[in-house]
């Protein structure tokens, strides 16, 4: 028998009995549709709010979801995909830790007739075969967006030298690659500004605070000018740090993070945060979409990015635009 055939009639009773009043019913046949979903881990806010687009997306179109999270490690997704493969699911999509050492299971996906769609993270591979679609964030864009930030408030500053320190996402993975290459390419050729450190948090919130207490030992807090952070989680643990400190200097830091969960922009509303680059993890639908065309034999485009911004102290914060998720 050809994939969960069971799974397919569990999920169709729990939409049957569920049925959400206004409205529409998923397609019956649409839970013989099976997408096994390889996430990377919870690391943070926006990892969990992207599952929870997935498994909602999913529910509202009647998909049949599988999903695994890997805990952050590249095992443990190389193994789900090759699950997925056994259990011949109709779509695989999945968000690859870091860029490298996919080739080998997408080949075995490739061989065995499953498409891959990546959401969210890319991978580096010489084979554009290996994958049917990229769905997620224009990352380079989000961080030449921090750095034309941080442009127009050294110049609003009349600051003539900045010193910048990066706490930098997950080593190899593209949005750190690519929002440490866009903020760069921005700032690098401006004598206004040197970067004193990179360091790796992870994207967690955890090793914010960890990197922020040692960058503190390190310089000093008057001996660092701009905290630059791939992500809020790494933002909002460095910050239990400065607001713990007494020295008076923390709070003529620029900090500029990414993602727009909603403690980062209330911290930007409080005056805490400068600039936060939106990165949404809202990607279920899209993704969902890719899903049902490609059913539908329809082609996709090989590169899908949501539209996205950045809210700072140059903007009015009152509007109800600027909110976080
Ligand atoms: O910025 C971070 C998460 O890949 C866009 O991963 C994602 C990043 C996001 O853990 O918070």
């Amino acid at each position: 028998m050809r994939k969960g055939t069971a799974l397919g009639l569990v999920l169709m009773l729990l939409l049957g009995l569920s049925g959400c009043a206004g409205k529409q019913e998923p397609a019956a046949e649409n839970a013989s549709i099976v997408v096994g979903f390889s996430q990377i881990g919870s690391e943070s806010n926006w990892r969990i709010a992207n599952t929870v687009s997935m498994e909602q997306a999913a529910k509202e179109i009647g998909y049949s979801l599988m999903t695994d999270n890997a805990n952050q490690k590249q095992e443990k997704q190389i193994d789900a995909i090759r699950s997925f493969i056994a259990y011949r699911v109709d779509v695989i999509v999945f968000s690859p830790i870091v860029e490298t050492g996919w080739d080998n299971v997408l080949n075995e996906a490739k061989q065995a007739g499953v498409p891959v769609i990546l959401m969210d993270r890319m991978i580096e591979t010489r084979d554009d075969s290996l994958y049917t679609a990229y769905i997620g964030a224009d990352f380079y864009a989000e961080g030449r967006r921090a750095g034309e930030y941080l442009v127009r408030k050294a110049d609003a500053l009349g600051a003539e030298h900045l010193r910048i320190a990066e706490i930098h996402g997950t080593t190899d993975s593209t949005p750190m690659r690519d929002r440490q290459r866009g903020f760069m390419d921005v700032i690098r050729d401006d004598p206004r500004f040197t970067v004193i450190d990179s360091v790796d948090g992870d994207f967690l919130r955890s090793k914010g605070e960890e990197c922020m207490r040692e960058l503190l030992a390190k310089y000093g807090a008057d001996g660092i000018d701009v905290i630059f952070a791939h992500n809020d989680a790494m933002m909002l643990g460095a910050l239990d740090v400065l607001d713990a400190c007494d020295d008076p200097s923390v709070k003529k830091m620029v900090l500029i993070t990414v993602d727009g969960e909603k403690d980062a922009v209330d911290a930007l509303k409080a005056g805490r945060i400068n600039c936060v680059v939106q990165c949404t993890p809202d990607l279920g639908p899209a993704v969902m979409k890719l899903v049902g065309d490609l059913k539908a034999g329809k082609e996709l485009p090989k590169v899908n990015h949501p539209d996205e911004g950045a809210f700072s102290d140059f903007d009015d914060l009152t509007d109800p635009a600027v909110e976080g998720f």
